[in-house]
């Protein structure tokens, strides 16, 4: 497969202007029929030939201006259909003949359970028709679909319904038409038996729109969670970004059989039925906070992707990293903003700054690819997310707003660049960015090395900041970046007022305990002046950069800035800090033989934080959070991850909090119990999230634990302490105290599809010896299904992404058993296939397992038919 690069964009030849679809749905096959009016593009190379791109379609019939095309005119490929002499403005007719019963790749038509849907992003539309499948082809689509009523009475589209006709041979006939021109990839149509539950919202200029969320019949209690979530999103984006809806039609579809969580089609969202259904019984606290974000993220697309989109793949995270911003400001608005904070940054550092270190690394804005499936990757959200906020950060949030205003107005109906971006909000703030875009080209996590010196007689305090950034593929050395850094000065009595050298002093501002350094040189000084005691800084604040920070911090100060900063990420950070340092010290006493003693400051430390009433319980829970075992090999650097070592350290330090906390986790245990009925509250989710931290603890510590585990399990009337409670039997228990419960919830909640894969996942993240040989006797169940990627992501994927000590086991099953499931995978969804396969791409890390893990990856790469997808991972990870 060729390698695709940002630098060969063309503009497209022709132009859409308009797009006439009409599929005849059958059970055999489905014949579409595509009317293509064509004009020729005034910036394009002005030639009379136009390649169309199709994948396995069977062409029936061609036909311009309504006559069939002599076979000389154009040229079927492999891949697209070729067509020559072509007039400067002309009507395109295509008849394809497709099987979307067939189609296990779930791009394009297939078929999910009973029904048609489709998936279409990126590059899904031409396994429907030949077309110019790429995003700077904007068109306005009208679609008819005629199909068998009684098997498939809702039939959806983009757009309005304008048409419902019953037709001679007994089917019925829809008309949808979308009226905002759009790209290929937002198409969508859903055609089966499908009951849905409807509501209203009226925008701000006074514009009734219905709201419906369309899902099989048993699920039809579940949609109230989407429902209440979309009109809070809806609400929002008018308020915070000045953005309304558009039509007088938003349409949700729930299906089961889906490649990612959600799609943003116009008007006609398409989720994961894990990502929209929502019950007590089915769904953690988490996966209802997950539903919260995951409708708004695909409704704020409706401008930051639709109204306004990509021009080509490469600038994908112009729509995604600034829709994932807005998605994570309104779930810091409806919840507690410090929590998702850390929240997300725990996902970059453990996930995204993994990523950005291996074999796939790659920019924000990356410059070439083989398959662009491939690019749907942590680095374009959540890094380019974050480099939105820092955007935010650098400008202040009116400026920001004002670039934001003109970015969707000055671009409306427009496909367009990142740069476009930066430049709006350029010139809305006056501010130059130009150093600043080096966060979209350059891939690879910056590290800042700070270092302090303390004048006493001056009371000068000057911070030393030097910035570098590691080599990565086809980047060897890196230009510097502009980085703010968040800061404050902690003193005995609190956060310090800051003074910077050279700087005035500014009257008028209120809080001068904070300011944001810009750190756009190599190496730099900042001096803080007229500070009546050596101070801690504060760094980092508010995690106000995708950096990896060194300080070389005392314990006594990280828990100074734990217990008194004013910064809530700071809190947090410096309490992982902290036990960072802690499991390290017990894994260098595990590897010498000798008994862990975990410093009894770290001891004394989490006694305080349990008993400190101005930590919410959400806040709390997270500061007693461990660091996963995924970060803490990330952290090890390549080569020096010992998999076993740091399960054996974290579970020393856990045993050893549990056993010195043990009445205050009991404490706190019992009296966060919730007594009224199940609700997704801000207040419940923290009470319960906490409540699995303390009884995590209790029952790392010993028996107590494991006996009020059991007790939940037994009392719990929702899923989340359900499932807490299994996961602390299944991890600290005994084979005797999780055998039963594990099978009891099958029996009560077999039924439930999305319970079940929730089932599955626990079970692939049990420490014990049994893992690989538990997985594969799973892989038998009659409710894992390889076609069905909840499944396999339950299942497969949280084996080998949070299993760490069985998926490196030294006797390479684990790796083994993944490779397989690659191998079956690549013939029937490659887009599966090869996100699976990511954990074995970090080889460099894992100490005494490298070959092994390279040995799979070259098996892998001699495999008869290798799609792209999994082609790109393995060739590049064995460079
Ligand atoms: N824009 C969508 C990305 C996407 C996708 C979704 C579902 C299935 C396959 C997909 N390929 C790409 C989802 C989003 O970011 O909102
Ligand atoms: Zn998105």
């Amino acid at each position: 497969p060729g390698t695709i690069h940002l630098k060969d964009y063309q503009p497209p030849g022709y132009l859409v202007n308009r797009t006439e679809l009409h599929f005849l749905l059958g059970e055999e096959d489905t014949i579409v029929t595509s009317k293509l009016h064509l004009l020729r593009n005034t910036e394009g190379s002005s030639s009379g030939e136009l390649e169309l791109d199709g994948q396995d379609l069977e062409l029936v019939e061609i036909r311009l201006d309504g006559e069939i095309l002599e076979a000389d005119r154009y040229e079927l490929r492999e891949a697209s259909l070729l067509l020559r002499d072509l007039p400067e403005q002309c009507l395109l007719s295509c008849v394809t003949r497709i099987q979307p019963q067939l189609n296990t790749s779930l791009e394009g038509l297939y078929r999910s359970q009973t029904m048609f849907c489709t998936q279409c992003e990126a590059e899904g539309f031409r396994k429907i028709t030949y077309y110019l499948d790429r995003p700077d082809v904007m068109s306005v689509f009208t679609v008819t679909i005629d199909a068998d009523a009684s098997r498939y009475p809702v039939l959806l589209s983009n757009g309005n319904l304008e048409e419902t006709t019953l037709l001679p041979s007994g089917d019925t006939r829809v008309v949808w038409h979308d009226p905002f021109p759009k790209p290929s990839y937002l198409f969508a149509l859903v055609a089966g038996q499908l009951e849905h539950v409807e509501d209203s919202f009226v925008t701000c200029s006074g514009r009734d729109v219905t709201l419906r969320i369309y899902v099989e019949e048993k699920d039809i209690d579940k949609c109230g969670h989407a429902m209440d979530s979309l009109q809070r999103s809806m609400r929002w984006d008018e308020e915070r970004f000045g953005r309304e809806y558009d039509l007088d039609i938003f349409n949700v579809v729930a299906v089961d059989d889906f490649n990612m969580g959600a799609m943003e089609n116009k008007s006609l969202n398409i989720f994961n039925t894990s990502c929209v259904l929502c019950d007590p019984d089915t769904t953690t606290d988490v996966g209802y906070q997950r539903v919260e974000a995951i409708v708004a993220h695909e409704y704020f697309h409706n401008w930051s992707g639709n109204r306004v989109t990509c021009r080509d793949w490469f600038q994908l995270s112009l729509k995604e990293g600034f829709t994932v911003f807005r998605d994570a400001e309104f779930s810091s608005d409806m919840g507690s903003r410090t929590v998702k904070r850390v929240e997300d940054v725990t996902l970059l550092r453990s996930a995204q700054f993994a990523e950005d270190a291996g074999p796939m690394a790659h920019p924000v804005r990356p410059e070439s690819y083989i398959e662009i499936n491939n690019f749907y990757t942590l680095t374009v959200y959540e890094k380019g997310a974050e480099v939105v906020r820092m955007i935010h950060t650098l400008l202040g949030p009116d400026a920001f707003r004002a670039g934001s205003d003109l970015y969707f107005e000055r671009h409306d109906g427009q496909a367009v660049t990142c740069e476009d971006f930066v430049l709006a909000m350029e010139e809305a703030s006056g501010k130059d960015l130009s150093q600043f875009r080096n966060w979209y080209s350059q891939a690879g996590t910056p590290r800042l090395a700070v270092s302090e010196s303390w004048d006493e007689d001056a009371g000068a305090y000057t911070l030393s900041v030097a910035q570098s950034c590691p080599p990565t593929p086809g980047q060897a050395e890196k230009k510097p970046f502009v980085i703010p850094l968040g800061i404050g000065l902690l003193g005995d009595a609190g956060n310090l007022r800051l003074q910077l050298e050279g700087e005035e002093p500014d009257p008028e501002l209120e809080d001068n305990t904070h300011t944001v350094l810009m750190v756009d040189q190599q190496q730099q000084d900042f001096v803080f002046t007229g500070l009546p005691e050596k101070p801690v800084p504060s760094l980092l604040r508010g995690f106000s950069a995708p950096v990896r920070l060194d300080f070389d911090y005392s314990r006594e100060d990280l828990c100074r800035l734990m217990s008194g900063d004013d910064d809530g990420f700071v809190r947090w950070d410096s309490a992982q800090t902290l036990a960072v340092g802690v499991i390290a010290e017990v894994q260098q006493q595990l590897a010498s033989g000798g008994e862990p003693v975990v410093d009894p400051l770290f001891l004394q430390a989490s006694i305080q934080l349990l008993q400190d009433p101005s930590l919410d319980p959400a806040m709390l829970a997270e500061m007693l959070t461990l660091p996963s075992e995924n970060y803490l090999a990330e952290l090890a650097g390549e080569g020096a991850a010992d998999v076993d070592a740091i399960h054996s350290a974290r579970r020393a330090v856990q045993a050893a909090v549990g056993g010195h906390c043990a009445q205050a986790l009991e404490q706190r245990y019992r009296e966060l119990r919730v007594e009224e009925a199940y609700a997704a509250s801000g207040a419940q989710i923290a009470a319960r999230s906490l409540r699995a931290t303390c009884l995590t603890y209790l029952a790392a510590a010993g028996e107590r634990g494991l006996e009020l585990a059991q007790e939940q399990f037994s009392a719990a009337d929702n899923i989340t302490e359900r499932l807490s409670a299994l996961r602390v039997l299944s991890h600290f228990g005994k084979r005797a105290d999780w055998e039963q419960p594990m099978e009891q919830f099958y029996k009560d909640w077999g039924h439930e599809t999305l319970a079940v894969n929730q089932w599955l996942a626990l079970q692939a993240t049990m420490p014990d010896d049994a893992a690989v040989a538990r997985v594969r006797h799973l892989m038998e169940h009659p409710d894992f299904d390889i076609r069905n990627p909840n499944k396999v992501r339950s299942l497969v994927g949280t084996f080998a992404g949070q299993n760490p000590v069985n998926f490196h086991r030294a006797d390479g099953t684990g790796y083994r058993l993944l490779r397989q499931i690659v191998a079956e995978l690549n013939a029937i969804n490659p887009q599966i296939a090869s996100r699976l396969l990511a954990p074995l791409t970090k080889w460099r890390y894992y100490s005494g397992r490298a070959d092994l893990m390279r040995a799979e990856l070259e098996q892998l790469a001699a495999l008869d038919g290798l799609s792209p997808d999994v082609f790109e991972v393995v060739s590049k990870s064995l460079k």
